[in-house]
């Protein structure tokens, strides 16, 4: 039986947070994910990370454990980047893991260490391929100069796309698909060889996932009208919840810590845990979800930083994870530099800056039975005056500076 729209996406919009990994060929290089079209290395000289990929100090038990302990509950997982080099045993092609030093199916070990602390496991597949053979040679290609016209073979490079997908789906059973990107848009040179919406057969794409398992989630990023079940966000906020107006969806922002997805030291920008726990209140404040990235180094590890970040977020998530997961949008109006999440009848007010004494909330006249600090429980004395306002003694907690629970009758 086919699943309904909301019954498919409801475990994600309970779920609230998630981790996003990008790992591939391009950790080694350590300065971007995009660092083969960047640099417009060719490929004799990014064969040498395939030489080098030895993955040695990898084991996704330890991403896992960081994942949940941050209150993470699914993961998304580059099966393949642009850069084309798959990270499952695909037996159709020999651009992958178990052709390398490491020689081992590195995704279906991910799939198993997550799904054994209980996390939901998806996989993002870049449509664009830098390494295929048939692959077109269209502007946004390494290879491409000036001039050259697209070639490559389009339709056999789309046999090898679904093939691929399917085997995703049969051997490791994702319970998302995350593709990235279409670009019906694009070239933005007039002239210069691009790609149009129906050059991945992308219905047909679609037909084959569903007919395979039709409760896999399926992202926005295929372009095609009418087959995603959540949209995708990049680093940035949505002002409001994406799922009112026409192309009502769920949600999930996606966020690098540093300004970069693969693993790059020299990117020193980072979010604290504050930051991010900012967004992700701030999302769920409108129903969206949040998808934070780790680029783990080449031989497998997460940095110490992106560990210490994660487990600061977590300690946080400990005590007021109630108000991020099943949470979602409140009837409640939120005060001056708040968010407002609400779980049945608990209203979570998160407050971003500190107020001088009093926190005032309108509209709830007659209709609060009480009102506690979210992370110890302890009660928030208030008094209605033509409203209420419960008395905020000091600062608590790191990120939002804390989090007031009202219990509504
Ligand atoms: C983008 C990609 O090009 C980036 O490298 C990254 O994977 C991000 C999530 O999506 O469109």
């Amino acid at each position: 039986m086919t699943a309904q729209p909301d019954a498919r996406t409801d475990w994600f919009t309970e779920a609230r947070f998630g981790l996003f990994v990008h790992w591939g060929l391009y950790s080694l290089a350590a300065r971007h994910e995009w660092v083969k079209l960047r640099e417009h290395l060719g490929d004799e000289h990014y064969d040498r990370y395939l030489e080098q990929f030895r993955a040695d100090r990898y084991d996704p038990r330890r991403w896992a454990a960081d994942a949940k302990a941050a209150g993470m509950r699914y993961a998304v997982l580059t099966s393949k980047h642009h850069e084309g080099f798959c990270l499952w045993d695909s037996a159709l092609t020999e651009y992958k893991a178990t052709s390398t030093p490491a020689a081992r199916d590195l995704l279906a070990e991910f799939v198993a260490a997550f799904r054994a602390e209980g996390l939901r496991v998806g996989f993002y597949y870049s449509l664009i391929d830098w390494h295929h053979p048939d692959y077109p040679l269209d502007w946004m290609h390494p290879a491409f100069k000036t001039g050259v016209q697209p070639g490559g073979d389009l339709p056999s490079y789309v046999d090898y796309l679904h093939g691929q997908v399917r085997e995703l789906i049969t051997e490791h059973r994702p319970d998302i698909l995350w593709f990235d990107f279409s670009f019906p848009e694009f070239p933005p040179e007039e002239g210069a060889p691009g790609k149009g919406r129906d050059d991945w057969q992308s219905a047909r794409l679609v037909e084959m996932i569903r007919e395979l398992d039709s409760d896999v989630l399926i992202n926005d990023r295929l372009d095609l009208p009418g087959s995603a079940d959540f949209r995708t966000p990049e680093e940035m906020a949505p002002h409001t919840d994406l799922r009112s107006g026409e192309h009502a969806m769920p949600w999930e922002a996606c966020r690098t810590l540093n300004g970069s997805w693969g693993y790059a030291p020299s990117f020193q920008q980072w979010l604290d845990a504050g930051q991010v726990l900012r967004l992700l209140v701030d999302g769920v404040a409108k129903n969206g979800n949040l998808l934070l990235n780790v680029g783990p180094t080449g031989r497998g590890e997460f940095e110490p930083r992106a560990r210490e970040l994660l487990a600061e977020v977590g300690e946080w998530m400990r005590l007021h994870g109630d108000s991020v997961h099943g949470a979602g949008a409140s009837t409640v109006t939120a005060p001056p530099d708040c968010r407002v999440t609400q779980s049945g009848d608990r209203v979570f007010v998160h407050l971003f800056s500190w107020p001088a004494g009093l926190l005032v909330v309108e509209g709830l006249a007659g209709r609060l039975r009480y009102a506690s600090f979210l992370h110890d429980g302890a009660e928030v004395p208030f008094t209605e005056v033509r409203g209420w306002t419960p008395d905020v003694p000091h600062r608590v907690a790191p990120g939002p500076e804390g989090s007031v629970v009202l219990t509504l009758p």
